[in-house]
């Protein structure tokens, strides 16, 4: 079996003006659609970041990919590689504090690997009739936990002005509360994460506060900004925050760096506070893992298959993490159900994967959706592995053409969160870390 075709489909999806301490979402998020065919007629997908960037990437590599037998990918991983094994060797050196997901050049490689690899995966399931999980190990769990992923956010559905504001404006902690009042109850989450970092320390504080009063100890809760807090301010969220974030919940990148987040760790202990801190910032690859671990200055590593270089990488950080005694979790940024059911595959065979995945799912809509048979669906929080082969969705191509289309409409060719909130917010924003 040899692929014969590498098909790239550059598309725009509808984003709403969610805000985070990298500034504000555009009204269009970029995604790249990556097709692969076999020589026997086996199609295989993935979903990964959009623009101009990577999609330049996975054109550099299209000799080395077409002709290749899709089996083979340790081969290919090595050559994509080969020049980035200098930048892993810096330990802590890949930090993700000033960049956007998708856009730290030191992560291109794994970017492009993985999404080359999924669409691989995706045809060996269907070459063998199982489900990629299946493939790539077996699964753990048949159905994957996702949490409510709240952000704070203008008003606004995103896009040409065409899509509902589901959620409306959401800067305060009712509106957030209601926010994830609406979301669990089309979802069915049973975890939840804050988007923090971006309004004062007391608002946030108390958003999570009122966020335990509506759901209650049984319902997991976990705050991230992104780095926005200074040292002490860390600190001082999390003695204030010390029961709220107990009993499954974590602190996610309080502030910058491994040595900030050690001694927030280290301060917050001596005050007899065991809340894990979690991050996909401080720690970016599997040279940073030794040194996290060593300063314990994360005890849950934020996996994320797009960037971490594919399924099974994660799998490796799953078994690393496990050998450190760390926690596993999973990242996300906006995308659409091919992504949603790498994710699910994967962390159905992560048996270290303990925490409802991120998902920015429940922000994208019905109309964008490139699957075919649309969204995927969600019962109780979960997504389950469905009783097809490979990833089990197909793609719907007049979507897609659709998504090509806005994709030439939109002006921009890369995430830029800080202009946004420029153009939208404040003319004088600038992205301050820490801020508070
Ligand atoms: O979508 O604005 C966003 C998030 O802030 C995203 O870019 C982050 O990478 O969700 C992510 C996170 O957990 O840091
Ligand atoms: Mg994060």
């Amino acid at each position: 079996m040899k692929i014969s075709a590498l098909t790239l489909h550059s598309i725009a999806i509808a984003d709403p003006p969610l805000r985070s301490s990298y500034g504000l979402h555009a009204p269009w998020a970029l995604r790249t659609i990556v097709e692969l065919e076999t020589d026997d007629g086996v199609r295989g997908v993935s979903e990964t970041y959009g623009g101009e960037r990577p999609r330049a990437a996975l054109e550099d590599i299209r000799g080395r990919v077409v002709g290749m037998d899709p089996f083979q990918l340790a081969g290919l991983y090595g050559d994509i590689n080969r020049e980035a094994v200098a930048d892993a060797g810096v330990p802590g050196g890949r930090s993700q504090e000033w960049l956007v997901p998708g856009e730290n050049p030191l992560d291109r490689h794994n970017r492009t690997f993985a999404a080359i690899e999924i669409a691989c995966l995706d045809i060996i399931g269907k070459a063998t009739g199982k489900p990629v999980c299946d493939v790539i190990g077996g699964r753990v769990r048949n159905r994957v936990s996702f949490s409510a992923y709240l952000f704070y956010k203008h008003a606004g559905g995103g896009g040409d002005g065409a899509y509902a504001d589901e959620y409306g404006e959401v800067l305060d902690a009712p509106s957030a509360v209601r926010e994830c009042r609406q979301m669990i109850a089309q979802y069915g989450f049973r975890e939840i994460k804050l988007k923090g970092g971006v309004l004062d320390p007391p608002v946030e504080i108390e958003t999570i506060r009122a966020l335990r009063r509506e759901f209650g100890g049984g319902v997991p809760l976990r705050i991230d900004p992104n780095c926005a807090w200074s040292v002490d301010t860390s600190v001082s969220i999390g003695e204030l925050l010390r029961e709220e974030l107990a009993g499954g919940g974590y602190l996610e990148d309080p502030c910058p760096g491994l040595a900030g987040m050690s001694e927030v760790r280290r301060r917050l202990l001596a005050k007899g506070i065991d809340t894990p801190l979690a991050s996909n910032v401080a720690v970016t690859s599997f040279a940073a893992v030794p040194e996290a671990k060593a300063l314990d200055a994360v005890q849950i590593v934020l996996s994320d298959p797009h960037y971490w270089g594919g399924m099974r990488q994660v799998q490796y950080l799953s078994h690393l993490c496990g050998v450190l005694g760390m926690g596993l979790s999973m990242h996300s940024n906006s995308h659409l159900g091919v992504s949603l059911m790498a994710m699910t595959h994967v962390a159905a065979a992560c048996p270290n994967l303990t925490y409802a995945c991120d998902t920015h799912y429940p922000w994208q809509t019905a109309k964008d959706e490139i699957v075919a048979g649309g969204r995927i669906q969600f019962v109780d929080g979960a997504v389950e592995i469905p009783d097809k082969p490979g990833l089990g969705v197909e793609l719907d191509y007049d979507q897609l053409a659709r998504g090509r289309e806005r994709y030439e409409k939109v002006p921009f060719r890369k995430r830029d969160d800080e202009a946004e909130m420029r153009k939208h917010v404040d003319p004088n924003w600038k992205r301050v870390l820490p801020r508070w």
